[in-house]
């Protein structure tokens, strides 16, 4: 029999507000919305998600120590963290779990210091501007990379 996958999502601040705000930028679907999605995604791949969402660095560094040999793989989106979090890549690199970075919108195409990502070093890849769907791609990605 095919042992589940165990996908860990993570969302950084704010993201618990998507809908509210931006609508243009960032979609007008709700955090309740993205959680639905990544459920549905991950039962169709065969996995199982978790997801966790914080505004704090410090407790997004304790979710990444604390998945070590817990999951196979980890979805990202370090939000504002992205930009500006050593903390964060130090941490999945420390775990040594698979990672994918997620953005909801194309970061490349935005203000500029939002082209810069300390968490991509720490990923074997990343997805922007592709909306909810690079969530869903992440955790198919990394589903197939713990087979
Ligand atoms: O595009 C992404 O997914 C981001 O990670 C989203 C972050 C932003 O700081 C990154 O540069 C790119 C922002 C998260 C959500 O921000 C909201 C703003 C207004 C209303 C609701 C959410």
């Amino acid at each position: 029999m095919k042992k589940v996958k165990k996908i860990l999502v993570i969302n950084g601040p704010n993201i618990n507000l998507l809908g509210l705000r931006e609508p243009e930028i960032y979609g007008a679907k709700s955090y309740a919305d993205l959680l639905a999605f990544i459920d549905a995604v991950a039962k169709e791949a065969g996995a199982e998600a978790e997801c966790f969402q914080s505004n704090s660095e410090g407790a997004i560094v304790d979710k990444i120590q604390q998945a070590h040999g817990k999951f196979d793989g980890i979805v990202i989106n370090p939000a504002a963290y992205t930009h500006t979090s050593i903390a964060i890549p130090d941490a999945l690199k420390a775990v040594g779990i698979p990672a994918v970075e997620v953005h909801l919108s194309d970061i490349s195409k935005r203000e500029a210091y939002r082209r810069i990502s300390y968490t991509s070093e720490a990923c074997r890849a990343t997805i922007a501007g592709k909306g909810f769907e690079g969530y869903g791609e992440a955790v198919r990605f990394l589903t197939e990379a713990a087979r």
